[in-house]
C-alpha cells in the first residue's frame, strides 16, 4: 500500500518553532516528528511513502531523499495550504492502488498503522473524554457508518484519528467543496467512502496531534519514555547516569554531571561539568549545556547553549538559542493555576501546571533575565540582562 503523508502545513499554531522550520519537522526525540509517522508507515509494509509537502518543503525532502530504510519516496507540492483533501488531491497522479493517507504532525501507536493496512479500508479511532471538540466516527455491526465534524451531541466517543486506508476508487472522490471553514477537508472524502464501502475501525491506544508548542513537549514525553539506555559517547566517571539516558556517540558529559532519564543527548552536545537534567529531556546535537546548569523536562533543539548557573524547566528551545549566564525560567504560577500560552493571539491553557517557555531559533536571553511561565520569545528576539520578561516577545 502507498502512504500519503501530508506535511505541507506551515503550523502557526506552533509558531514560533515553525518560524524557519515546518511543524512535522520538529524534533521529536532522535528524528523529526514526521519520521515517526513515515517509520510508522514503513513498518506496516508501506510499499511507497509520498511526501505531500509545501511550507520549508526542502527541509523535508532533504532529510527523507528518493529512498528512506529501503522504501522508495516520492514527493508532491501543494503550493496553497488549501485543506487536507487539497494536500491528498495534490498527490493524485502518484497513487495507483489502495493508499493510506496519515498526517505528518500526528504520532500515532505504531501496532495500530500495521492493523490499518491490514484492514483497508479502514479508519484509526481513539477514545476521548470529550467527543465534542472532534470529528466523531459512527458505528453500526462493526463498521463505521458516518463521521459528524464538531458535534453537539456525539453518537460515539470514538474521535476520528486523522489516519486512513482508503480503496484506490477514493482517488476519484479527492476533490471535495470547501467546508465552512473554507477547506477542502479529508473527512468529506472519508464520508464518501463510508456511503460506499464497509469502513472498519481501527482503535489506536495512543494517539497525539500536535498542534501547539505543549503538545511537542508531550510528543517527546511520549518518545522519550520508550528509549533504552545506551552510553555511545563519552562519559566523566564521576557523572552520575540514572535510568533511560542515551548519550550518542560524539556527546560528552563532563565531570559532576547527574542525568536521571529519560534523557537524550544527541551528538555532538555537551553536558556539564555539574549539571543536572532531569525529566524527559532532549539535548539536541551541538547543543550545550554549562556549568551548574539545570534542565527538566525540556525540548533543547540542536545548537542550543544555556550558560552557567541556569534553570531551565518545561520549556521548548528552537534551534541556537543562546540561554545567557543565570536566566531562570519560571514554569509554576504563584496560584498554581494552569499556566497559559498565547496561540495566534488568544491565550490558551496548555492543561499543565508546570510550563515554561517557548523560544524560536536564535533568540537570546541576557545574563541574569527571569522569564515568567507561558512566555514565547520570537525567533531571533533578546532579552536584556537582568530583566524580569512578563510578556512576549
Ligand atoms: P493542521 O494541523 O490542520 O494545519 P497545520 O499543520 O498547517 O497547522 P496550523 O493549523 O497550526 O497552521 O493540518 C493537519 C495535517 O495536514 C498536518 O500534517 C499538515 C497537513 N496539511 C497539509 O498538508 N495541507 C493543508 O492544506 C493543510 C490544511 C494541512
Amino acid at each position: 500500500m502507498q502512504a500519503v503523508v501530508l506535511a505541507a502545513g506551515e503550523g502557526t499554531r506552533i509558531r514560533p518553532l515553525s518560524a524557519e522550520l515546518p511543524k512535522p519537522m520538529l524534533p521529536v526525540a532522535d528524528r523529526p516528528l514526521v519520521a515517526h509517522t513515515v517509520d510508522a508507515a514503513v513498518d506496516a509494509g508501506a510499499d511507497e511513502i509520498v511526501l505531500v509537502i509545501g511550507y520549508e518543503a526542502e527541509t523535508v525532502r532533504d532529510y527523507f531523499g528518493d529512498e528512506y530504510r529501503g522504501v522508495p519516496v516520492s514527493y508532491a507540492v501543494q503550493t496553497e495550504q488549501a485543506g487536507t483533501a487539497h494536500a491528498v488531491a495534490a498527490a493524485k497522479d502518484h497513487i495507483d492502488g489502495p493508499f493510506a493517507v496519515l498526517n505528518g504532525d500526528n504520532l500515532y501507536d505504531p501496532a495500530a498503522i500495521d492493523r490499518l493496512f491490514a484492514n483497508c479500508p479502514a479508519v484509526g479511532a481513539v477514545e476521548v473524554a470529550e467527543p465534542r471538540n472532534y470529528g466523531v466516527l459512527s458505528t453500526e455491526d462493526g463498521v463505521v457508518d458516518d463521521i459528524t465534524e464538531k458535534p453537539t451531541e456525539p453518537p460515539t466517543n470514538l474521535a476520528n484519528a486523522g489516519a486512513y486506508a482508503f480503496p484506490e476508487r477514493a482517488r476519484e472522490w479527492l476533490e471535495v467543496p470547501e467546508s465552512e471553514r473554507g477547506e477542502h477537508e479529508i473527512t468529506d472524502v472519508l464520508a464518501t467512502v463510508l456511503d460506499r464501502f464497509a469502513v472498519t475501525p481501527i482503535a489506536l491506544d495512543r494517539w497525539l496531534d500536535v498542534g501547539r508548542p505543549w503538545e511537542l513537549l508531550a510528543a517527546n514525553e511520549w518518545k522519550l519514555a520508550d528509549l533504552d539506555r545506551r552510553i555511545d559517547g563519552r562519559v566523566s566517571d564521576d557523572a552520575h547516569l540514572e535510568g533511560d539516558v542515551v548519550v550518542e556517540d560524539g556527546a560528552t558529559v563532563k565531570s559532576g554531571t547527574v542525568i536521571e532519564g529519560p534523557v537524550l543527548i544527541r551528538s555532538g552536545a555537551t553536558v556539564g561539568p555539574n549539571a543536572s537534567v532531569r525529566g524527559a529531556t532532549l539535548i539536541g546535537g551541538d547543543a550545550s549545556v554549562g556549568h551548574a546548569v539545570e534542565i527538566e523536562n525540556s525540548v533543547l533543539s540542536r545548537g542550543t547553549s544555556v550558560s552557567h548557573l541556569s534553570y531551565v524547566g518545561d520549556s521548548v528551545l528552537g534551534r541556537n538559542v543562546n540561554v545567557g549566564a543565570g536566566t531562570t525560567v519560571a514554569n509554576r504560577r504563584h496560584d498554581g493555576a494552569i499556566v497559559e500560552l498565547s496561540v495566534k493571539g488568544e491565550r490558551v491553557p496548555t492543561g499543565r501546571r508546570e510550563f515554561g517557555v517557548v523560544a524560536g531559533d536564535g533568540a537570546k536571553t541576557g545574563i541574569n533575565s527571569s522569564l515568567l511561565p507561558g512566555l514565547k520569545l520570537a525567533a531571533g528576539a533578546t532579552t536584556r540582562p537582568g530583566e524580569v520578561v512578563e510578556r512576549d516577545r
